[in-house]
C-alpha cells in the first residue's frame, strides 16, 4: 500500500448544479473524471492557502460516505475511500454496501459530529448505464454544501494538476466491521440504525403501531431505489404494517427499469392501486436517494405544496413538534399555500430559491422548523436535508392523531385556507440555445410585463427572482422569472439545475380559489387561462417546436 501523485488534467464542466454534480454515467466512468471531482473537493475541504497550497483541515477528521445504490456507486466508493486515505481523513464512515439515502448521510453526520458526508446520486433522475450518476458534499449540519463551496470545488477541478490517491486494494464493502486503508479506518455501518433512531424521537411508534393492528393499510413504492430498506426496516419491522405494505423494495442498480422521479406519471402502478376499488388508506412513492415522498389517499393525489401547508397546520400533532414550529420556508416556485397558514398561526413563512441549500442557514440559526418544495420535498430540522420516509411518517401520523382520511383532511384544509391550484410544467431536452435564448427574451421583457394586462388579470411583479441570506447575507440572482398577478396568481419560468440532457424549463403555474364550491374543478381546467398567458408570454411551443410539455404534474 503506498499513496501516489499522479498527474490528472482538468475537465470542463465540473460545476455542481442545483444539487451536486449529475452527468450521464457515459462522462463520470471516463478515467480519472471522478477522480478529479473529489480531489478538489478534498483540496478545499482541507483549506487552500491563497498560493493554492493545500492545507490540512481533514486530517483527524470522519467523513459519512454512502449512495443510492445506482449504476457506478460500488465503484465509485473504492475510489473515493482511497482518494480520502491519500488526503488526510482519519476515517469514514460507510454505509453497508456502499447504501445510504440522503436523509440517513445528514442524520449520521449530525449524530456522529462528522465533519460533512458525501452522498453518491443522481437522485430523480433516471439510472442505470446509460442513465446519470451523481455526487455531492454534504457540510458539518449535515446539509448540502452552500454556493461558496461549490463554486471553490468547482474553481479547483479547473486548475488541478495532481491526484494523491492510495494504490491499496478494494475493501470488502457488505461487511459491517472496520478495516484499514493507509493510515485512515473505514468502518462499515449499518444503513439504517442511525435513521430509525432520529424517526424514533419525532414520531409515537407505539400508535403507530396500534394504527396498523387496527387493520390500516399502506402503499409504499420504493421503485427499487434506496429507500427501500429504510421503509421495510421501519414500516414493516417496526410498526407491523403488513408484509408487503413496502413494494420494490430492493435497491437495484437500474432501478429495475423505474424512473424513480415520484409523481403521478411515473408512478403509475401507485397511482393504479390508489385508484383501485380496494385501495389502500395511504399511498406514498420515494425518489432513488429517498429524500422525495409523493402522498397519496384512496382515490386522492396530494400535491406538495398542500402537503407542506396541511403539516404546518397540523404539526402539534406529532411528538417531535408538540410545542409548535419555529416558522417555515418554502422554495420560491411552491405553492403560496403554506403562506397562509404561516400567517393564521402567526409564524415566520420565508421564500428562497429552489434547491434544499438554501434552508441551511434558516435551518441552523432556528428561524424554521418545515420547510418544503413543490417538487416533492418535505423536510424538517430533524436533518438538514429533504425526507420522504418522514413525509410518509408524518402523514401517517396525521391519520392516526386525527382519525381523517387523506381527502377528508385536504378538503377541510381548502375549505379553511382556500385551495391554490397548482401544476408544473416541464418541457425537458431542449437545446441549450434555444432555453438560453427563451429565458433571456423573457428577462428582457420584464420592465413591458410590469403593470401589463394578461388575459383576466394584471400584472403586480414582474421580475427575475432574487435571494439575499438573512443570516449570513449571501445573495443568489437570477433564481427564476416570476409573473405575480393581482389575485395573487403566479407564472413562474425557470430552467433546471438537474438535468444532464440539453436543457429543461419548468413553468409553475398557480391561482388562487377561496370558494368552496370550484374547488373541486381538474386541475389543468382550472389553470386553462394561466397556461395561455404562459404560452403568450414566452411562446414555448414556437421556440421549442414543442406541442406541450413532456410531463405536467
Ligand atoms: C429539482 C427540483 C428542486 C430540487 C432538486 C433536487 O431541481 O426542482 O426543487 O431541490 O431537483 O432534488 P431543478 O433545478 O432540476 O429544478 V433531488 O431529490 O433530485 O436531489
Ligand atoms: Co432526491
Amino acid at each position: 500500500m503506498a499513496i501516489q501523485n499522479l498527474p490528472t488534467q482538468v475537465f470542463a464542466g465540473q460545476r455542481p448544479g442545483t444539487s451536486g454534480l449529475r452527468k450521464k454515467v457515459a462522462v463520470f466512468i471516463q478515467p480519472r473524471y471522478l477522480e478529479n471531482f473529489v480531489q478538489a473537493l478534498l483540496d478545499v475541504l482541507n483549506g487552500l492557502a491563497p498560493d493554492g497550497q493545500v492545507g490540512t483541515a481533514l486530517h483527524g477528521q470522519t467523513l459519512v460516505l454512502g449512495g443510492d445504490g445506482r449504476f457506478f456507486n460500488r465503484v465509485a466508493v473504492q475510489t473515493i475511500l482511497k482518494l480520502a486515505a491519500a488526503n488526510g481523513v482519519q476515517r469514514v464512515l460507510l454505509g453497508q454496501g456502499g447504501i445510504l439515502s440522503t436523509p440517513a448521510v445528514s442524520a449520521v453526520i449530525r449524530r456522529r459530529q462528522a465533519f460533512g458526508g458525501i452522498v453518491l446520486s443522481a437522485s430523480h433522475n433516471p439510472g442505470g448505464p446509460d442513465g446519470d450518476f451523481g455526487i455531492k458534499y454534504n457540510a458539518s449540519n449535515g446539509g448540502p454544501a452552500n454556493e461558496t463551496l461549490t463554486e471553490a470545488v468547482y474553481a479547483r477541478t479547473q486548475v488541478l494538476s495532481q491526484l494523491r490517491i492510495s494504490d491499496a486494494p478494494d475493501i470488502d464493502i457488505n461487511t459491517l466491521g472496520s478495516c484499514q486503508i493507509e493510515q485512515m479506518q473505514v468502518e462499515v455501518i449499518d444503513p439504517v440504525a442511525d435513521y430509525v433512531a432520529v424517526m424514533r424521537d419525532l414520531f409515537d411508534f407505539d400508535m403507530l403501531r396500534g394504527l396498523f393492528k387496527q387493520g390500516f393499510t399502506l402503499r409504499v413504492d420504493a421503485m427499487n431505489a434506496v429507500g427501500g430498506p429504510y421503509a421495510k426496516a421501519i414500516l414493516e419491522g417496526e410498526l407491523g404494517a403488513p408484509a408487503g405494505s413496502v413494494v420494490n423494495a430492493v435497491p437495484l442498480e437500474d432501478f429495475g427499469g423505474l424512473h424513480p422521479d415520484p409523481n403521478p406519471v411515473n408512478a403509475e402502478d401507485l397511482i393504479a392501486h390508489m385508484s383501485a376499488a380496494a385501495a389502500p388508506d395511504l399511498g406514498a412513492a420515494m425518489d432513488g436517494d429517498a429524500d422525495r415522498n409523493m402522498v397519496l389517499g384512496r382515490h386522492f393525489v396530494v400535491t406538495p405544496s398542500d402537503s407542506l401547508a396541511l403539516m404546518t397546520a397540523h404539526a402539534r400533532l406529532i411528538p417531535g413538534y408538540r410545542d409548535g414550529l419555529l416558522g417555515v420556508a418554502r422554495s420560491m416556485p411552491t405553492s403560496a399555500a403554506v403562506d397562509r397558514v404561516a400567517k393564521a398561526l402567526g409564524m415566520d413563512c420565508f421564500e428562497t430559491p429552489t434547491g434544499w441549500k438554501f434552508f441551511g442557514n434558516l435551518l441552523d440559526a432556528g428561524r424554521v422548523t418545515l420547510c418544503g418544495e413543490e417538487s416533492y420535498g418535505t423536510g424538517s430540522s430533524h436533518v438538514r436535508e429533504k425526507d420522504g420516509l418522514w413525509a410518509i411518517l408524518f402523514w401517517l401520523s396525521l391519520q392516526g392523531a386525527t382519525g381523517r382520511s387523506v381527502e377528508s383532511l385536504v378538503r377541510e384544509h381548502w375549505a379553511t385556507y382556500g385551495r391554490n391550484y397548482y401544476s408544473r410544467h416541464d418541457y425537458e431536452a431542449i437545446p441549450t440555445e434555444v432555453a438560453d435564448g427563451l429565458m433571456s427574451a423573457l428577462r428582457a421583457a420584464l420592465p413591458g410585463l410590469q403593470g401589463a394586462q394578461l388575459g383576466a388579470r394584471t400584472v403586480v411583479v414582474a421580475d427575475d427572482f432574487a435571494y439575499t441570506d438573512p443570516v449570513d447575507g449571501s445573495v443568489s440572482a437570477k433564481q427564476g422569472v416570476r409573473l405575480i398577478f393581482d389575485d395573487g396568481a403566479r407564472v413562474i419560468f425557470r430552467l433546471s439545475g438537474t438535468g444532464t440532457e440539453g436543457a429543461t424549463l419548468r413553468i409553475y403555474l398557480e391561482n388562487y380559489e377561496a370558494d368552496v364550491s370550484r374547488q373541486d374543478q381538474p386541475v389543468q381546467a382550472a389553470l386553462a387561462d394561466l397556461i395561455a398567458v404562459a404560452e403568450q408570454v414566452a411562446g414555448v411551443r414556437e421556440r421549442t417546436g414543442m406541442a406541450g410539455p413532456t410531463v405536467a404534474t
